[in-house]
C-alpha cells in the first residue's frame, strides 16, 4: 500500500549552507527514493529559504529539486506545499508548472481516510503581537504589491541576509529554549484543538527544527518534522500509523 510522506524545513538556497548543490541533491535523492511508494507528498513549509514570485519572473535556483517535484507529480504523486514563513510568496507558478497545490495556513485534510491538521507551525497557538504583525504584512496583498515593485537587486540581498541573521544571532542555549517553547506551544494548541475537533486524529508541523512524535490524549498524535539541514527527518502515514523516520541512507 502506498503511503503519504511529510517533510519540512530544507531551507534550500540559505546563505548559511556552504555546499548548496550537495544540500539540494540530498533532498532530490530522497524524493527519488520515495517516488514509487508515495501516493501523496506534503511539504510543510520553509522548503525554500527565500522565494518571491513576481507576476512574470521567478527567482533562479533549485532546478533539480523543482524538476524532481515535477517528475513525481507527473507520475501521479499528489503534492501539497504549505507555505512557511520563508516561502510565503509562492503563488501560482509552481501550481501551474508542476501541478502541485499551494496551501496557506493551518488546514484540516483527510489523508487515507484519516483527518490530519497540518500547518507549517508559525500560525497556530499564541504568538507575540510583533510576530503576528510581521506575518500579517507578509500575507497582505498591498504589502506584497509594494514589495514586488522594488527591484529585486535591492530586496533579494536584504531578505536573504535577514534570514541568515535570524539563524546565527541567537546563542545555542537561547535557540534551544526558543525551540522547546515552540514545541510546547504546538502541543498546547493541538491538545485544545482536539477537544473541539474529535475527528482530527493527527497533528503535523514543521518550523521548529526539532523531530518529535508525541502521544496526545485520546490516541491522537502530534509530529514535528525536524528539518533537512542536519536532521534529514520525514514522517509517513500508511493509513494506520504515523511514523517519524530518519533518512539515514541519504
Ligand atoms: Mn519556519
Amino acid at each position: 500500500m502506498k503511503r503519504a510522506y511529510f517533510i519540512s524545513d530544507s531551507h534550500l538556497g540559505a546563505r548559511y549552507i556552504t555546499d548548496k548543490r550537495q544540500h539540494e541533491m540530498r533532498l532530490v535523492r530522497f524524493l527519488d527514493s520515495i517516488k514509487d511508494d508515495a501516493a501523496e507528498l506534503y511539504l510543510l513549509g520553509d522548503i525554500l529559504d527565500y522565494w518571491y514570485e513576481y507576476k512574470w519572473v521567478v527567482p533562479r535556483g533549485h532546478v533539480r529539486f523543482l524538476g524532481k517535484l515535477a517528475e513525481l507529480a507527473d507520475a501521479g504523486v499528489k503534492i501539497y506545499w504549505f507555505t512557511g514563513n520563508h516561502d510565503v510568496w509562492l503563488f501560482d507558478y509552481l501550481r501551474d508548472e508542476i501541478g502541485l497545490e499551494v496551501i496557506r495556513g493551518h488546514t484540516v485534510m483527510e489523508i487515507m481516510g484519516t483527518k490530519f491538521l497540518l500547518s507549517h507551525g508559525d500560525d497556530v497557538g499564541y504568538q507575540k503581537p510583533m510576530y503576528r504583525f510581521t506575518r500579517w504584512c507578509f500575507y497582505n496583498k498591498v504589502c506584497q504589491w509594494l514589495y514586488a515593485s522594488v527591484h529585486p537587486r535591492w530586496t533579494y540581498p536584504i531578505a536573504t541576509s535577514w534570514s541568515q541573521q535570524n539563524r546565527i544571532t541567537r546563542s545555542p542555549a537561547v535557540e534551544a529554549k526558543v525551540r522547546e517553547d515552540c514545541c510546547k506551544r504546538l502541543e498546547v494548541f493541538s491538545t485544545e484543538h482536539a477537544q473541539h475537533h474529535p475527528e482530527v486524529r493527527h497533528y503535523m508541523y514543521g518550523h521548529v527544527h526539532l523531530a518529535r512524535h508525541l502521544a496526545l490524549p485520546g490516541g491522537r498524535t502530534m509530529t514535528i518534522l525536524g528539518d533537512w539541514i542536519d536532521q534529514f527527518t520525514y514522517a509517513t502515514f500508511d493509513g494506520e500509523e504515523v511514523t517519524l523516520n530518519n533518512a539515514v541512507d541519504q
